[in-house]
């Protein structure tokens, strides 16, 4: 250990003994900066050992989202930082608390071309709520808890904090006497305005057809039950984000799931167009009302009175103005729920058409999810993970198709229920690392992740972390050989896509095995319900690489009519 006195300890042990304090437990880590990494295993942080960085800091970033607590990732200056780059410029879009402590060149050798120096300040600026230096040892507790502070209080999100090298091994000088955790998320609760709670809820009782969207705020505030209230106590019909998926049980009469982007041809909400379009009040919890959950910002209702319950005001506003409550969203629910309870009567009409939704639906996904075709369609794909699915199962996806797949074609079982996806940035590669730092924050719950095969050609590495530290997920790559979004998106914008969209054929269930893990190739229809409860029902990580259609896509709305139209005029029909 880096001690350089018996009676105090260096800057590094005081590191972990004040991770330790905020009740962190598991480091994403590959040893740097080193005594850091040995001062936490000298005190029983365990350190879980990253191939890559950006995967490392999707690992953390999935730890946070699942333990609703910040997540620690190390990393040393200069080239391993600006792997950071990505997982935490996501980790800002999506809230999500990361600390990333990353080693910073020995003081004196600042500014002189030390190896490996870059400007780390500069980097993180801007994908940062919040980026510090500390040069004196003896204000390291001050620093770190700052950090804490700053990534768990407000609106979640990432932080970090340089560690000059020389800094780490120096003794501090005065024994540090801070108590406090500052690591659980939200840090604080605070409710909105009780005036414009009042104000909200006279909106909502006097409103003929009012209508909830859910971000992923909700699931930040742990405010599931009370956004379930909403729908049990107040009759209100409810709608999520990609984000927010997973906050209501999607099978309840008044759950319109998630109605976003994904409005097309097959979609679950495709028929409830009608009873978005149609509300007059319209209440925004935890959204920042972002293009891919808005459609555009032409989804929800040009007429309608918006309230916006968010944490953070400067979200409120943005792209539709409304009555303004900002506070965390459990706290000011409940508010509203205790001002409006037993005031609303149920809404048998909306129930209805929902319920109608659902059936036309069923009729129309019902010869996709039960076609044998080979190469697969994924929607028979998320008809066999409904079946083994239980409400503790935890869902990840990787951005592009695979993020759409889940969101559409699975239904959270209850309140509170997680679906994982990287949403803040949507870049390739999140899935598998997100999927290890959830399995990590809930060891008891089955990880069943689903990737596309160019994403997960980002992370193919950490096959080797699964198997070197024993950790089972169930992963699912659709592997139809092409960039399918980038190559639809193409063919809608410009008539045709160019070469890049198209890989040579991969056998990722082989690679999975020359890693040690179990690998298995599905090419028939029949075989994938059982692989996947094989792999469930392991202790291990399987990789279960499914040759899907190129062809087959999403309900995204702005596809509709034109992606049909262009193949079939390059077949010639
Ligand atoms: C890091 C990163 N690079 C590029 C993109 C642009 N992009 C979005 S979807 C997509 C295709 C993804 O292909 P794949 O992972 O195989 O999934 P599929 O669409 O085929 O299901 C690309 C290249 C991105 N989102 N992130
Ligand atoms: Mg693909």
């Amino acid at each position: 250990m880096a001690t350089t006195s018996k009676e105090l300890p260096s800057v590094a042990e005081v590191v972990a003994l004040t991770l330790k304090r905020h009740g962190v437990d598991i480091i994403f880590s590959q040893s740097l900066p080193s005594a850091v990494a040995l001062a936490c295993e000298d005190i029983g942080i365990r350190q879980y050992t990253y191939r890559t960085e950006n995967a490392g800091g999707a690992m953390a970033d999935g730890f946070a989202r699942m333990s609703n607590h910040a997540a620690v990732v190390l990393a040393q200056n200069g080239p391993a930082a600006t792997l950071l780059v990505a997982p935490l410029t996501e980790a800002q879009k999506a809230s999500i608390s990361v600390v990333a402590l990353i080693q910073d060149v020995n003081r004196p050798q600042t500014d002189r071309n030390a190896f490996q120096d870059a400007d780390h300040i500069g980097m993180f600026q801007s994908c940062t709520k919040w980026i510090r230096r500390c040069n004196d040892p003896d204000r390291i507790a001050d620093y770190l808890d700052m950090a804490f502070t700053q990534a768990c209080t407000g609106r979640p999100g990432p932080v970090v904090l340089m560690l000059p090298a020389d800094v780490l091994l120096e003794q501090t000088k005065a024994p540090v006497k801070r108590t406090a955790q500052l690591a659980s998320i939200p840090l604080d609760r605070f409710c909105a305005d009780p005036a414009r709670i009042k104000e909200a809820a006279k909106l909502i009782a006097d409103a003929k057809h009012p209508l909830v969207v859910a971000g992923g705020g909700v699931h930040l505030s742990q405010a599931c039950a009370e956004v379930a209230a909403l729908q049990s106590k107040l009759h209100l019909p409810v709608m999520t984000t990609v984000m927010g998926k997973g906050c209501v049980d999607e099978s309840h009469a008044l759950s319109m799931g998630v109605a976003a982007y994904n409005l097309g041809k097959l979609s679950p909400a495709r028929d409830l167009r009608g009873v978005i379009e149609r509300a007059d009040v319209v209440l925004l919890i935890g959204t920042r009302t972002n293009q891919n959950g808005t459609d555009s910002w032409q989804l929800y209702p040009d007429g309608a009175r918006y309230i916006h319950i968010d944490v953070d005001g400067t979200e409120i506003g943005r792209n539709y103005e409304a009555l303004r409550l900002v506070g965390d969203a459990k706290l000011t629910l409940a508010a509203l729920i205790a001002e409006l309870d037993g005031k609303l009567k149920p809404r048998p009409a909306v129930e209805k058409e929902i319920a109608a939704a659902r059936k036309s639906y069923e009729a129309v996904i019902a010869p996709v999810i039960h076609s044998n075709q080979s190469p697969l369609r994924p929607e028979k794909l998320m008809a066999d993970i409904t079946q083994v699915m239980t409400p503790d199962t935890i869902l990840v996806a990787d951005a592009s198709y695979s993020t759409l797949w889940i969101a559409c074609y699975l239904r959270a079982m209850l309140p509170g229920q997680r679906f994982i996806t990287p949403r803040g940035l949507a870049g390739l590669g999140w899935g598998l690392p997100m999927a290890i730092g959830a399995k990590l924050a809930a060891p008891k719950s089955p990880v069943v992740c689903v990737v596309g095969d160019g994403g997960f050609g980002h992370v193919w590495s950490e096959l080797e972390t699964l198997k070197r530290t024993n950790v089972a997920v169930v992963l699912t790559v659709l592997n139809n050989g092409v960039l399918a979004y980038q190559k639809d998106a193409e063919d809608v914008k410009f008539g045709r896509h160019s070469s890049a969209c198209r890989f040579s054929p991969v056998d990722h269930a082989a690679v999975a095995r020359a890693c040690g893990l179990k690998g298995v190739r599905i090419d028939r229809a029949a075989d994938y319900l059982p692989a996947l409860r094989e792999a469930l029902a392991s202790d291990e990580s399987t990789l279960i690489d499914v040759v899907t259609d190129p062809e087959a896509y999403p309900p995204i709305t702005f596809f509709e009519g034109t992606l049909e139209k262009v193949r079939a005029a390059r077949e010639g029909k």
